[in-house]
């Protein structure tokens, strides 16, 4: 823990913590997803049972703005052509009469809905799995978000709602939680986490984001969310958690005066234990949904898009009950 005048390094914070590098073989690049099994998709499916469906991904591009990491662009969506260019005698003279609209993106990839490729943070010149952060150089050479898309990932989804258990519409800025919490809000709302379960925790945060002022969202970049202990690190390890995912844009309260490291869950989580990180869902609909028939499991799927030595890359979860 930091003391009083030292420098915090995540390598004094995490030394005694655990780690599956070499778990899953020496080139492995896609980490705790090797835990979801045919097996867990069979025990989501058995998790289905109205038929509901759920997308979980925010909208790119909205004029007003999208909620982002402070400091990163806004997505911006650019028409190429429509109507306007084929009444100006610009558009493409396609045969038989057929005119068409275009248009591109230009977004960061982690600026929207999104997961983090294992390789997205490190520390000590290693990323996940002991490959050397050298591989990040102008892309990543490993452990990159295409190796999970490759992948895919769907299994058991359980969803743990700590706002609604806290009794709030939104947590708090910067209120925090502990895996404990998330056990005892399981227990109330009447849910199992099982092994190797995807954990979805809902805080408000980013449902928030449509009905605050922007000045207010951002200030100081203070989300809630969970917070760093070995016991909770160790927690995830023992669970075999494959996938973490939130409604909020870190996943973790971002910075802790505690322990001096920025980001000391996605160290420990996604480096470490290769545990992939899922940020920035919209949890409320279905939130209320699982509120309503108290059903709080599900089929959790993902196909996060193909982006070759992409740090992360966009996504819409979809959940079916
Ligand atoms: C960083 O980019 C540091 O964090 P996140 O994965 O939350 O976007």
């Amino acid at each position: 823990m930091c003391k009083g005048g030292e420098m915090p390094h995540a390598r004094e914070l995490l030394k005694e913590a655990p780690s599956n590098w070499g778990k899953w073989g020496a080139d492995d690049e896609v980490g705790s997803l090797n835990y979801l099994t045919p097996d867990q998709v069979l025990a989501g499916k058995d998790c289905i049972r109205s038929g509901k469906s759920f997308t979980l991904a925010v909208q790119i591009g909205r004029p007003e703005g999208d909620p982002i990491w402070p400091g990163r662009p806004a997505s911006q969506r650019y028409n190429i052509r429509d109507r306007g260019d084929f009444m100006a005698g610009a558009g493409k003279n396609y045969p038989g009469g057929l005119e068409d609209a275009d248009d591109m993106i230009i977004m960061m990839l982690q600026g929207s809905t999104q997961y983090d490729a294992l390789g997205h943070v490190w520390y000590d010149e290693q990323i996940w799995n002991g490959y050397s952060a050298e591989t990040t150089a102008g892309g990543l050479k490993k452990a990159s978000v295409c190796a999970l898309a490759e992948r895919g990932i769907a299994g058991r989804g359980v969803l743990i709602d700590m706002a609604r258990h806290r009794g709030k519409k939104v947590l708090g800025r910067g209120e925090t939680f502990t895996h404990k919490d998330v056990l005892e809000a399981a227990e109330a709302q009447g849910v199992e986490i099982r092994k190797r379960d995807i954990l979805l925790i809902r805080t408000g945060w980013i449902g928030s984001f449509y009905y605050t002022p922007a000045e207010e969202f951002y200030k100081d970049f203070l989300e809630p969310g969970l917070t760093y202990s070995p016991e909770l690190v160790q927690w995830f390890a023992d669970m075999e958690i494959p996938n973490l995912c939130t409604d909020t844009i870190a996943n973790e309260v971002t910075f802790e005066p505690e322990t001096g490291v920025l980001l000391p869950l996605h160290l420990a989580l996604m480096r470490n234990l290769g545990i992939t990180l899922a940020e920035i869902l919209l949890l409320d609909k279905l939130a209320d949904d699982c509120a309503e028939d108290g059903q709080w499991d599900f089929l959790y799927t993902a196909g996060p898009l193909k982006v070759v030595q992409g740090t992360g890359a966009p996504v819409n979860p979809l959940v079916i009950k």
